[in-house]
């Protein structure tokens, strides 16, 4: 069992606001592969910038969009594990907790988080290729991509590489960096930006921050504590 420090448990108790930033390894328990992972990733098959970018669905949409409705209903085949529940639980006894992920998957909300914002998008949303216009849920069972009225191929409402994030979601996602007293990075390889700018931002604004991961990333030389760890059993010995 992964024993937390007395002055994390204090912090925790006192923070005026907390804020929360995850990334795929939140999800790792729950069975949704990572992404950067040489053996089991999502990407270990594929370059990332031929799936998850503009030219490669402009390339071979088929193939894209086959990748994408495999993962979505890998995705609703998983529960929410410890990790994500103690999230869902801090966000009930603190006075103020913003959650920030990068993850699709929903994993979060069917955990009871209220309201994360989603700077990567969601796997279960559709959006227009050619007009961007919002295209609704992901429709169940399609093989053959539908079409949006404009005539544009609908895709699904991520963000790629060479995309920019969901505007008003980076900027409440930054100034809540900028607010927070104590910061978790939470399962994130801190390598894509610019979401990966957040934990730096908000210590450079005076948080406490603290990594919880397994393995070191670049973040962790500035963090003010590393929990090496899996993300269920840290954040369920964090609530405990
Ligand atoms: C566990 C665990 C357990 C395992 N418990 N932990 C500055 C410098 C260099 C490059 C750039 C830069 N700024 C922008 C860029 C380019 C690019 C970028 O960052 N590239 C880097 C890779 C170098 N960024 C972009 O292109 C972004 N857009 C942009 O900047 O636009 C600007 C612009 C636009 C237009 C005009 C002009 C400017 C967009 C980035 C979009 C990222 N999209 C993806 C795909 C989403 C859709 C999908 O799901 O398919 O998002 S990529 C992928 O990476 C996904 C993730 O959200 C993201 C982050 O990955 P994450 O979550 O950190 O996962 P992993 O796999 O990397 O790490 C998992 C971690 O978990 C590991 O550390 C494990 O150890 C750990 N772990 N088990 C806890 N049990
Ligand atoms: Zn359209």
């Amino acid at each position: 069992m992964t024993r937390i420090p007395d002055d994390l448990v204090s912090r925790l108790c006192n923070a005026c606001h907390l804020v929360i930033f995850t990334g795929a390894g939140v999800s790792a328990e729950s069975g949704i592969p990572t992404f950067r992972d040489a053996q089991t990733g999502l990407w270990a098959k594929y370059r990332p910038e031929e799936l998850a970018s503009p030219e490669g669905f402009r390339a071979d949409p088929q193939t894209v969009w086959d990748w994408y409705a495999w993962r979505r209903e890998r995705c609703l085949a998983v529960q929410p594990n410890p990790a994500h529940l103690a999230i869902a639980e801090l966000e009930r006894r603190l006075p103020k907790v913003t959650l920030i992920t990068q993850n699709v998957d929903g994993l979060h909300q069917r955990a009871g988080s209220g309201a994360p914002l989603e700077l990567h998008g969601n796997i279960h949303r559709l959006k227009c290729f050619k007009c961007r216009r919002d295209g609704g849920d992901w429709p169940e069972d399609v093989r053959s991509i539908p079409r949006c009225e404009c005539g544009g191929l609908l895709r699904p409402a991520v963000v790629w590489f060479g995309e920019s994030l969901p505007e008003s979601a980076l900027e409440v996602a930054a100034e809540a960096s900028q607010d927070a007293d104590l910061f978790l990075s939470i399962g994130t390889s801190s390598l894509v930006y610019p979401a990966a700018e957040l934990p730096f931002l908000a210590k450079r604004h005076g948080a406490h921050l603290v990594e919880i991961n397994p393995q070191p990333t670049p973040l962790s030389a500035r963090a003010d504590l590393c929990l090496q760890g899996a993300a269920g059993e840290v954040m369920a010995a964090l609530i405990a």
